[in-house]
């Protein structure tokens, strides 16, 4: 097989089995059109996956089979009369309107495509599928048979697998909505065993495969990096005229200060998103995502970065005492994270750095006037809410399979999205201190030392390859 010989795979089977889902899952291209109606489908198209601007593999998007016992009975009536028996079909049928469709998708299968035969594993074989097999079998081509089911349930998982084994050199089962990295990696692995001219050719796409996303790990830290860096520092400074109302000016800024960090947030976030090539469906996040709730919410403050007591003691002056102030200064104090709190509660909030997120400085300037100036951050809880829902959307983003276009009412699962309490509560002391380091960097006058920075992006990328199952690459 020469070097520069760029696999290639046509997806066939019956209509509306899940040929399109695998396909966009596997290739994580979410241009793939995918449908509820058979038959939509009528000409095949190609889905190339590039990686660092080259072509790496191609899979091919075909038409179901429309008449698949009259094609296997031609190709057996064809006996010794020719070696190209699926061209000879073509030939044959190639003017017949009622073939248009099996025409079309056995083109790839005359180019020598490797094959990938899609069935929905949650129904029973039927005597058609048995066909559509035998024809598979006839064409000699590498393939490969795959068990999408649609609904949960292995009744017939045996009876799929008895079928598979007559005419499939390798069978797999990898579900086009659930599938995450980690299992396409495991599908092109056993792909390599369809034909050993295609191991070394496959091996290299394997490889481009983790370097990729290995390098979208990278980005990814560094992105988040970037943010926290660019949250913690943020800071909004205006002049307050004599005769200004500093309260009123104050609150505005208040909130034009949280709309910008929402935005600096939200914009990562997209950024991470691209870099996963979720760009065409804006099904964003599972309905009852923790983050939905507003970034300054009553309700993100509670369930993300650190718990209540990890606080207490991050702020070194633990105690049952400081812990009941805590419970008072939550209960019945309207939520604001720059609202003064009164009393003993308020107290000891402010002790904690608790619900002041960053303080608000009325200071005098040269030349008269003053001058009201909020942020940098002071409060480090801010920071491991922003890690929290950075690593949540993450997950959310790095394991949705393409494939997969919405939520189906009513089956919603949510298992790595909202794990309570966030990624950050579980982190040891050694994370920890990883991320004090770097919150005094980033909310420093002056910050300088790259150290911090450096640390917090190669931590991270160790929790991103943990949340996304990948292993560790080394970049080449
Ligand atoms: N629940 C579930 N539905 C699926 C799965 N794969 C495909 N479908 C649905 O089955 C229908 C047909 O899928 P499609 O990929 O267009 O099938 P094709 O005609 O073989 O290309 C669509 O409504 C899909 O959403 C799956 O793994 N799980
Ligand atoms: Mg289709």
């Amino acid at each position: 097989m020469r070097p520069d010989f760029i696999p290639e795979f046509a997806i066939v089977g019956h209509p509306n089995e899940g040929k399109s889902s695998v396909l966009s899952t596997l290739a994580e291209d979410d241009s793939v059109r995918i449908s509820g109606t058979p038959g939509e489908t009528v000409i095949c198209q190609q889905f190339p996956v590039i990686i660092d601007g080259r072509e790496i593999i191609r899979f091919i998007d075909t038409p179901g089979f429309q008449n698949p016992r009259k094609i296997l009975h031609q190709l057996q009536s064809f006996g010794d009369e020719t070696d190209d028996i699926i061209g000879a079909f073509r030939d044959r049928n190639g003017d017949n309107p009622e073939f248009r469709e099996d025409c079309e998708l056995l083109l790839p299968i005359t180019r020598g495509a490797g094959i990938i035969y899609v069935v929905d594993g949650s129904r029973p074989v039927r005597s058609v599928d048995r066909a559509e097999m035998e024809i598979l079998r006839l064409t000699g081509l590498p393939r490969m048979a795959i068990l999408n089911s649609k609904d949960a349930g292995t009744d017939f998982l045996e009876q799929w697998k008895d079928e598979f084994r007559k005419c499939f050199n390798v069978f797999r089962v990898f579900n086009a909505h659930t599938a995450n990295y980690a299992q396409r990696i495991e599908l092109l692995e056993s792909l390599k065993n369809i034909d050993q001219d295609w191991q070394a050719t496959l091996d290299t796409v394997i490889r481009a495969f983790k370097k990729d996303w290995a390098q979208r790990n990278l980005a990814s830290a560094s992105i988040i990096t970037e943010m926290l860096q660019e949250c913690l520092a943020y800071k909004k400074v205006r002049n307050l005229a004599d005769s200004g109302d500093a309260e009123s000016m104050q609150a505005d800024m208040l909130k034009e200060y949280e709309k910008n960090i929402r935005k600096i947030e939200s914009r990562s976030h997209h950024k991470i998103r691209s870099l996963f090539k979720h760009t065409v469906f804006n099904y964003d996040l599972p309905p009852r995502s923790i983050l939905h709730e507003d970034l300054f919410s009553e309700s993100t403050w509670k369930l993300l970065g650190l718990s209540r007591n990890q606080q207490i003691v991050a702020a070194g002056i633990g105690g049952a005492g400081i812990a009941a102030a805590l419970d008072a200064a939550t209960v019945g104090t309207s939520f604001g994270l720059f609202a003064t709190l009164g009393g003993l509660a308020g107290a000891t909030w402010a002790a904690l750095g608790g619900k002041n997120l960053a303080r608000t400085r009325i200071l005098g300037i040269p030349l008269g006037g003053r001058e009201i100036q909020i942020g940098p951050v002071e409060n480090i809880q801010f920071l491991y809410i922003l890690l929290d829902r950075s690593l949540i959307y993450y997950a959310h983003i790095s394991n949705w399979a393409h494939g997969r276009r919405d939520y189906d009412a009513g089956k919603v699962d949510q298992k790595k999205d909202t794990a309570p309490g966030g990624y950050v509560a579980q982190w040891d002391s050694g994370a920890r201190s990883i991320c004090n380091g770097f919150f005094k960097e980033a909310t420093k006058k002056n910050g300088s030392s790259q150290d911090a920075v450096a640390q917090m992006k190669d931590f991270l990328i160790a929790q991103l390859q943990k949340i996304s199952h990948s292993e560790d690459v080394t970049m080449m």
